[in-house]
């Protein structure tokens, strides 16, 4: 079995494999059925209710490792059970009603692509990362389209200083540059992460080495892409692995990722442990290391505001998770209660 399947997934599969089930791995899941790919090609199988219900965040998602019931003369294949997560790259939904959307699973590799031919933005590639991080996979930088013209040495100093612990590789389609250690550098399963246009799929097509995988032009006016892959797609790579393409990213909320947020701002962390007090929040108290920092030019004032916004961001969706599940909760005391009062009325009529 190819993409990405290995000693310890054939380990926790035993048991699936005693009752005669396949195992899959998930490219898409949408709306109680999902594309997987088998030993034996691509099928399509059946979630049962009860595998999508509860928690958003379990619902089966792109990179999973399934055990399927093989599909029989007039009966479709149908999803049994997922195997456990070894990552699991989580952002929190725009919608109203905020919870985590898992973007993928199993992922060992997190690309995080950023284009020289667009104005570079650190906010957004802070946010990738900390959303990479989070995940428990190893993020890497791309610049891509080194080609363009922009002053490579010094966007790629810029970016290196806001990815503490993660290498910033260089790219261009156009000239093949950076390709060979790229590709030297990817293990595993390694899904492309950017915004629209930035260059993924391009990318994925030289991994590849075929066009196997859509791309689109951008727009003329401003640059930006016209969201080209609409779909997931999950691909053996020439030299071992598997490639995980995604559509351009329009928001990246974020989740839960406090962790990913401490790793991505490792620099900032680094520098708390000599402020004087040890819950400094670095916005003003006396003796913060930080805000010293700042003051001395080392760590640029848009990086710890970024810091804090992001902070911020995260500690609100948290908090919404929680109303959000303390609702759910209340809902079910709500049933229960009114279950009860049913049954009572029911046998209040059979006295
Ligand atoms: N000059 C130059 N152009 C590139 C390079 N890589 C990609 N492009 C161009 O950038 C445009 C967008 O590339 P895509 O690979 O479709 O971008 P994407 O990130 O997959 O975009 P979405 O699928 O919309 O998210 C295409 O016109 C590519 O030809 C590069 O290294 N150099
Ligand atoms: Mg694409
Ligand atoms: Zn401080």
């Amino acid at each position: 079995m190819r993409y990405g399947w290995d000693d310890a997934y054939e380990h926790a599969f035993a048991p699936h494999h005693a009752a005669d089930l396949i195992p899959a791995r998930i490219v898409r899941a949408e709306r109680g059925l999902c594309e997987a790919v088998t030993d034996t090609g691509t099928v399509r199988a059946e979630i049962p209710g009860a595998v999508q219900q509860g928690d958003p965040l379990a619902a089966p998602c792109t990179g999973d490792w399934a055990a399927l019931r093989p599909p029989t003369t007039g009966q479709a294949a149908l999803l049994h059970a997922l195997l456990e997560r070894r990552t699991a790259l989580v952002r929190s939904t725009a919608s109203r009603t905020s919870h985590g959307q898992i973007l993928a699973a199993n992922v060992d590799t997190v690309v995080v692509t950023v284009s020289l031919a667009a104005p570079l933005k650190h906010g957004r590639t802070e946010r990738m990362l900390a959303l990479a991080w989070e995940s428990g996979a190893q993020p890497i930088v791309v610049l891509t389209k080194a080609d363009a013209g922009a002053d490579v040495a010094s966007a790629q100093a810029e970016v290196s200083a806001v990815a503490p612990g993660v290498d910033v590789l260089v790219t261009s389609a156009v000239t093949g540059q950076g390709m060979d250690i790229l590709t030297a550098v990817l293990t595993g399963t390694v899904v492309l992460l950017g915004p629209s246009g930035a260059g993924k799929s391009t990318l994925g097509n030289q991994l590849l080495g075929g066009d196997l995988l859509a791309t689109g032009a951008v727009r003329a006016a401003d640059g930006k892409g016209r969201h080209t892959t609409a779909w997931r797609e999950l691909l053996p790579l020439p030299g071992g692995g598997v490639l995980l393409d995604t559509p351009g990213l329009r928001s990246i909320g974020l989740h839960d990722a406090q962790d990913g947020l401490e790793q991505t701002f490792a620099d900032i962390r680094r520098l708390a442990q000599d402020c004087r007090f040890t819950d400094c929040a670095h916005v003003g108290e006396p003796g913060c290391a930080v805000l010293a920092a700042v003051e001395a030019g080392t760590v640029p004032a848009r990086r710890l505001d970024s810091y804090h916004r992001l902070l911020r961001e995260n500690a609100y969706a948290a908090s919404r998770t929680d109303a959000r599940l303390q609702a759910g909760r209340e809902a079910v005391k709500k049933n229960i209660a009114q279950h009860l009062r049913a049954t009572y009325r029911f046998r209040d009529r059979q006295l």
